[in-house]
């Protein structure tokens, strides 16, 4: 029998909820494994164990139901849905593997030389400037040039890609005038995307020319295959940017971390995934229920909207000891920073090896490594991030 319904007026998608997120998210799993969001009549989940639940079981919780707020069992996207992101099984599985093919060791392994040259040049650039406004100047410059070096493509437009990211992530959110406005934008961008995203627009090495030749081998249609470029464009840039930088931001927070790095610069990779738990850029994602069911004691109706805190799962302290201290040596087994499931970010080991050598070259080669004055987050909905992180450096 399900209990009494379980509901919270707590709204995720503002200002004052993103501006301090990790405290509302204790008040959430103080409420409960499962509660009703009245302002939006959603579901919402904030344990490790459901968050976990939620996004492994995909035959009761859709993704065809949209990545975001927004319900496409009732209402229609801004954009074209996802072919990768948003369908389910069995559908998702023949896009999945298109992709998946990509991210083998060797071929990482090939992205990791790119990577080290690139990271090292960034910070002897940035190394004896001084002050830094280390978002522009450190933190963006990296996956904006790596990101389209490996995919194949010429150089991304910076404001264009961050206009890009923010209809992409701010849509998952809630249709506010901040996003109406941003949406103005909307067929100029689109267009400049879809640009992108032709065979004709890449190079013969990258992963966008072994998508299309995954497409000559019949395994998705052309047309599928540049919708699939897009979700590289879409997936791959601000999330990536987003989290080097909340992970710039920790250790600069935590100077004997800071020192362990460059102690030891071979826990870069470690540091990066503990910040992808601590303070990572991906904080939730959302699940559409496929039938009417009973989940932790709640009644759920069918193609309810679920949304899943994996910010929240990243700090309950039933999971991690001291989940609210950073720790670049702590032991990292149940990561879900990057969801988990057969919807787990297909390109995870490539996002780890550009922390890694990002992280690796910033130990190597910055010596001081300060805040000069508060940072700013970027309140819009989808992604978390810093829209500035001013710096003090120096030469290691
Ligand atoms: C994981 C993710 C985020 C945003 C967009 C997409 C995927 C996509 O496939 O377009």
């Amino acid at each position: 029998m399900a209990q009494q319904r379980i509901t919270s007026d707590l709204d995720p998608f503002s200002e004052s909820f993103r501006a301090d997120p990790y405290a509302h998210y204790a008040q959430l799993r103080a409420l409960g494994p499962i509660v009703w969001l009245e302002k939006y009549g959603i579901w919402v989940v904030q344990h490790h164990a459901q968050v976990k639940e939620v996004l492994t079981d995909f035959k009761r919780f859709s993704n065809a139901g949209g990545g975001g707020l927004t319900n496409y069992f009732k209402e229609k996207s801004w954009r074209k849905p996802s072919i990768i992101l948003e369908v389910d099984p069995p559908e998702h599985e023949r896009t999945r593997r298109v992709l998946m093919r990509l991210f083998t060791p060797g071929a990482l392994q090939k992205m990791r030389v790119g990577f080290q040259v690139e990271a090292n040049a960034l910070m002897d650039r940035i190394a004896d400037r001084g002050e830094i406004e280390a978002i522009s100047e450190l933190v963006q410059p990296f996956p904006l040039k790596v990101f389209p070096d490996a995919v194949g493509m010429p150089p991304l437009d910076r404001d264009k890609m961050l206009v890009y990211g923010g209809m992409v992530f701010g849509g998952f959110g809630p249709r506010t005038a901040w996003y109406e406005k941003l949406m103005e934008q909307a067929p100029e961008i689109s267009a400049w995307v879809d640009a992108r995203c032709e065979r004709s627009a890449l190079n013969d090495e990258g992963l966008g020319a072994a998508i299309y030749a995954a497409a000559d081998a019949g395994q998705v249609t052309h047309d599928e295959a540049k919708l699939l470029v897009r979700s590289f464009l879409s997936a791959g840039v601000d999330t990536t940017i987003d989290s080097i930088g909340l992970c710039v931001n920790a250790l600069a927070q935590h100077p004997e971390q800071w020192r362990a790095l460059q102690e030891d610069p071979s826990l870069a990779r470690a540091a990066f995934e503990e910040a992808t738990r601590y303070d990572s850029s991906s904080q939730s994602l959302f699940r559409t229920t496929t039938e009417a069911l009973e989940y932790e004691g709640q009644q759920l109706g069918k193609h309810d909207k679920v949304l899943v805190l994996i910010g929240s799962a990243g700090r309950d302290p039933a999971v991690w000891e001291e989940p609210d201290r950073f720790d670049i040596r702590r032991r990292i087994t149940a990561q879900v920073g990057y969801g988990t499931g057969i919807h787990g970010c297909v390109a995870q080991m490539m996002a780890r090896l550009e922390g890694e050598v990002f992280f690796r070259a910033l130990a190597e080669r910055i010596g001081r490594l300060e805040p000069t004055s508060a940072s700013q987050l970027r309140l819009t909905p989808g992604l978390r991030g810093l829209l500035t992180l001013p710096l003090a450096v120096s030469p290691r």
